[in-house]
């Protein structure tokens, strides 16, 4: 008996098991008996190995077919009714036809398989700010992380009572199991031009197929929180952003929100859990990948977090890296893709110098430091609950959320972008954000370490035009007027001639986020200059850092020369969004042009600064 009355739900499911073809209908509730009954059918079927119970608690590790380990871009559709609506950025089919291909390629489906139906909120249960998705799934892996991953289970259902709005998030591995045939140890559809992770956002509705991985079948993730919820916020005039949230607190007890965004595998998870080198100075994770923010009733932009769990990138993260992300993982962690120790534990590049003796690589094989490829894949992953972290703030899962007084923006640039920039306003700011590029990392496959722009590291999650994305983020900022947060941009991976890096990271990143707080507190610690306002001279705490003699320079100064090139670049990259995009951010480009051919673009600009709301 399914455990709801709500008769669209119920249509819809009975809708979709005539279409797949289960031979079973489970409907989650949520609980740890079902958790463990999910993953013991697995480890009994070989789709997971249990780790060790001592090194390991109730942890898990699954290794994918190698030919679904990442979000597959090429694959995802935006199916609004207009193609233009869709924008450059995005891959658009239109809606009518897509839907008939996707009954075509959904029925028989799920011959063989347990059909999950699984009620999940995003944004904690009775939020201002919640949504109620329903995944439907054929995959056990699935419906164990979004466990871990969302607000999952009866009370998600009970929110919706008889006849609430649900996003209906469908999904299958794409893998029939006909009687007698022996099913894999990682169902999917191997031809990646067979898969498909599509987007209704006019519906809106969510259909995936063929993948088990990630952000491909995780549906609440990037699907909803960040494709389908973009589209809803611009709409309803809030922000769905790839953001992690912070809470960090200076030795004088002052408390500071911050939402920063960095394209996939830059660091997010690291820096939401910083263990600060200062002493006196703490960080509290809010949220280590997305954010919803919204204006709240005192007129200040608040941010919730919409997840419940982490699927963090393995490979790199150490007790040096990410100590708190380790004591997370410490159990009740779900593995992806990393190697398997001698004695039942995980292992992956970076989390000891040295490699144990008698490792099994994600794909099963031996493997030793001679081997041709990592022992991990790069994008291996950590799934698990927000409530495991040890440094999990108390507000996480606030309804209300936190009030933001900072949003930084980042990527991956070895040169020309320095350590920290303030933006001038928040106008400059979304400039800044538009512009934002980084190397491409292996969260997604295709070529690593190419530059790529990536506005609001937003470019594969943003659900509608972009160019209408960078001008709903100007009306925020006309909205939010003085209460506007301010923006910053950071590069913790500037890099010297040597491909050496010029700043060591982690834990020292607090150095920056306390010269940040100093200029939310309105301190003279900042210069302006023609790219933003850059920390003057001895306003940036390294005391007892040895940098390399040209890391002040190269850090904090200005590569004019590089900056010419960059406005050329920007120029280029914003012709692509065509005629949606924000006239204004074309002439921010040109402005900066201007003052990169004054006489000292180096030192202040008067009268030079783009005015505006959150001005600098
Ligand atoms: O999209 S995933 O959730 O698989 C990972 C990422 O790209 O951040
Ligand atoms: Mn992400």
């Amino acid at each position: 008996m399914p455990p709801t009355t709500h008769a669209r739900l119920l249509r819809w499911v009975d809708d979709m098991a005539t279409l797949c073809q289960p031979s079973a209908i489970h409907w989650c509730d949520g609980s740890e008996e079902e958790y463990r009954a999910l993953t013991a059918g697995m480890v009994s079927q070989g789709m997971l190995i249990a780790l060790d119970e001592r090194k390991r608690p109730g942890s898990f590790l699954a290794r994918t077919h190698p030919s679904d380990v990442a979000r597959l871009e090429e694959r995802t559709f935006i199916c609004s009714a207009n193609a233009e609506d869709a924008g450059p950025t995005n891959n658009w089919a239109d809606p009518v036809q897509m839907k008939a291909t996707l009954r075509g390629v959904f029925a028989g489906a799920m011959q063989g398989r347990t059909l999950y139906v699984i009620p999940f909120s995003m944004a904690p249960i009775g939020s201002v700010v919640a949504k109620i998705g329903i995944e439907i799934t054929d995959s056990p892996y699935v419906a164990a992380s979004m466990r871990l991953m969302t607000h999952m289970g009866r009370p998600a259902l009970e929110a919706l009572g008889t006849d609430g709005d649900f996003i209906p998030c469908m999904h299958s591995l794409g893998a029939p199991l006909p009687p007698g045939s022996r099913d894999s140890s990682w169902p999917c559809v191997s031809d990646p031009g067979k898969k498909y992770i599509v987007h209704f956002p006019d519906d809106p509705s969510i259909w995936s197929f063929g993948s088990g991985y990630g952000g491909n079948a995780l549906l609440g993730k990037k699907c909803l929180a960040l494709r389908i919820a973009s589209r809803l916020a611009r709409d309803e005039g809030w922000m769905a952003e790839h953001m992690l949230i912070l809470h960090l607190t200076s030795p004088a007890k002052r408390d500071y929100y911050l939402t920063a965004a960095f394209p996939s595998a830059c660091g997010k998870t690291n820096l939401a859990m910083l263990e600060p080198s200062l002493p006196g100075w703490t960080v509290r994770c809010l949220g280590d990948d997305i954010a919803w923010l919204h204006i709240g009733d005192d007129g200040r932009l608040y941010a919730v977090n919409p997840e419940a769990g982490f699927f963090g990138v393995a490979p790199g993260t150490s007790p040096r890296s990410n100590p708190a992300a380790i004591s997370t993982i410490a159990r009740d962690t779900i593995f992806t893709n990393v190697a398997l120790t001698a004695d039942g534990d995980v292992w992956w590049e970076g989390l000891t110098e040295q490699p144990p003796a008698g490792l099994i690589d994600w794909q099963g094989r031996p493997w030793s430091p001679g081997s041709p490829t990592p022992a991990a894949h790069p994008n291996a992953r950590f799934t698990v609950s927000a409530a495991r972290c040890p440094v999990i703030d108390r507000q996480w899962d606030d309804h209300a959320g936190v009030p933001i007084s900072a949003i930084l923006f980042g990527g991956r640039r070895p040169g020309v972008i320095p350590l920290v920039n303030q933006a001038f306003s928040w106008e400059h700011g979304v400039f800044l954000g538009a512009t934002t590029g980084s190397e491409t990392t292996s969260a997604t496959i295709g070529k690593t370490g190419v530059l790529r722009r990536d506005p609001f590291a937003m470019l594969p999650f943003c659900g509608y035009h972009m160019g209408d994305y960078l001008g709903h983020w100007l009306e925020m900022g006309e909205r939010l007027g003085r209460h506007a947060p301010r923006i910053f941009f950071v590069n913790w991976f500037r890099k010297n001639a040597d491909g050496r890096y010029l700043w060591p990271g982690f834990g020292e990143n607090v150095r920056v986020l306390k010269w940040i707080t100093e200029c939310i507190d309105g301190r003279s610690v900042a210069t302006s200059t023609a790219i933003g306002l850059l920390p003057s001279p001895g306003a940036l705490d390294v005391s007892g850092l040895s940098l390399p003699e040209e890391a002040g320079r190269d850090l904090t100064g200005i590569d004019v020369a590089g900056w010419k090139r960059e406005v050329t670049l920007i120029a280029d990259f914003f012709r692509t969004l065509g005629n949606r995009l924000p006239p204004r951010l074309a002439s921010m480009d040109e402005e900066l042009r201007q003052r990169l051919d004054a006489p000292n673009p180096r030192s202040a600009q008067a009268g030079g600064a783009p005015g505006g709301a959150g001005g600098g």
